[in-house]
């Protein structure tokens, strides 16, 4: 049970709207104890602290309290990356009080010539700072690494091979030609991506007795702990005055726009969420039985969340969250939510309906949201609060995707 598993699942799931059983979602504005929420203030004071503790308890996880200090060391500035249009810092981020941990490599790139601090994305990386950038001074990562199908990662470590080969997900010169700048860490540098990864990861060394004996419900899953180096680059961020951390965007596709969202949800620093193709477990509606299901994502990927979170496999009904009251945890910041045509497995449309069941608590913060209630024609991007495009192609990060994003941000935060 794996990748390989969920691979096979794909030719044998639902793609026919007609066989999507009847299903109702969670009320969004209701309390559990039945209180209706009217106002703003009662959204941010009663339910989405609510909110936010279920998914913690039934998807995701709680992220624990206890990492302590966290230093920042500056390893490398180069103030003339990018052929001149860019500076590069490398940042080595780590917990002086839990050495067992080896820290994180933080990636940033930002433009030169600005005259003020810049707006920046973060996000993290399938591959490595090195496989983001194609840079031949970027150290390699020598962290463990998930075979990929370019055989570039030999014995699960990347080689000089595997430089660059993200990097048509990260086109570098056009976000900083755009005047924003772009921090990004390698996920396994918080946990390798495996079911056992844990145990060699953070949430081992953070743990109670520092070792990996047992994973209670309710206990952080690895999305968790991706998440919270995000949010580790956001403490870093504020302290670096050539950047603007009341602009930052926290960005992820696919498994990584799962965590992006869960970052975006639990720190309110990243003022705007961007989610890429993120489906089941992220933007995807839980309860539409629609390509990946609950049940095969617990099965393929059960690390990735909660433990509470497979018991919900075959029995969404059960669960007292779906993805909308997710991408509500965002408001009242902007939020874009992108899906590709032929990303099927992915449930676009489910993807497109927990943005538009999200919008009343936009309302309630007298913000708009898509604007349009069914899902829009292929690239055709739609929204204002709340955006979303299909774009045409398959699962990926394309250019016209991060068109999208850069319109997006330059929009919302006034660039
Ligand atoms: C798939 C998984 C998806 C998505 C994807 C990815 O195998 O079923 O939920 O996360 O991996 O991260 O590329």
């Amino acid at each position: 049970i794996g990748e390989d598993w969920a691979e096979a699942q794909k030719k044998t799931a639902n793609y026919d709207e007609s066989k999507i059983p009847a299903y109702t979602l969670p009320a969004l504005l209701t309390t559990r104890d039945g209180a209706k929420i009217t106002t703003a203030a009662d959204w941010t004071a009663e339910r989405r602290p609510e909110v936010l503790a279920l998914f913690q308890e039934h998807v995701y996880g709680r992220t624990p309290g206890n990492w302590g200090k966290v230093s920042f060391e500056t390893r490398e500035v180069k103030k003339d990356a990018l052929g001149g249009k860019a500076t590069r810092k490398l940042i080595h981020i780590s917990l002086p009080e839990h050495p067992a941990w080896a820290g994180m490599e933080v990636m940033l790139y930002l433009p030169n010539g600005l005259k003020a601090p810049a707006p920046c994305f973060v996000g993290p990386s399938f591959g490595g700072n090195h496989a983001v950038s194609t840079e031949p001074d970027v150290p390699l990562s020598t962290r463990w690494m998930r075979p990929n199908k370019e055989k570039s990662i030999v014995d699960n470590h990347a080689t000089e091979a595997s430089r660059g080969n993200e990097s048509s997900r990260w086109p570098l010169e056009m976000i900083i030609g755009q005047g924003f700048a772009v921090a990004t860490y390698y996920y396994g540098d918080i946990e390798p991506d495996h079911v056992d990864g844990w145990k060699d990861g953070l949430r081992a060394v953070l743990s109670k007795d520092g070792a990996a004996t047992e994973w209670k419900n309710g206990d952080w899953g690895a999305i968790g702990a991706w998440s919270w180096g995000l949010s580790r680059i956001a403490d870093y961020l504020e302290t670096d005055a050539d950047i603007d951390a009341k602009k930052l965007a926290v960005i992820g596709h696919s498994r990584l726009g799962k965590t992006s969202l869960w970052t975006g949800a639990q720190d309110q620093r990243f003022g705007i969420v961007i989610s890429n193709n993120s489906g089941e477990g992220g933007a995807a509606t839980m309860r539409r039985n629609y390509g990946e299901t609950t049940a095969i994502i617990t099965k393929a990927f059960p690390h990735w969340f909660t433990k509470t979170y497979a018991g919900y496999g075959d029995n969404e009904a059960a669960c007292p969250v779906d993805q909308h009251m997710l991408i509500a945890l965002a408001a009242p910041r902007p939020i874009y939510i992108a899906s590709a045509v032929d990303d099927q497995w992915a449930d676009p449309k489910g993807e497109f309906l927990s943005g538009l069941n999200a919008e009343p608590v936009y309302v309630l913060f007298g913000k708009k949201g898509y604007g349009v209630t069914e899902p829009p024609a292929v690239d055709t991007p739609v929204g204002d609060a709340i955006g979303y495009h299909m774009r045409t192609g398959k699962h990926d990060v394309t250019d016209y995707d991060w068109t999208q994003y850069l319109r997006f941000a330059k929009k919302h935060f006034g660039q």
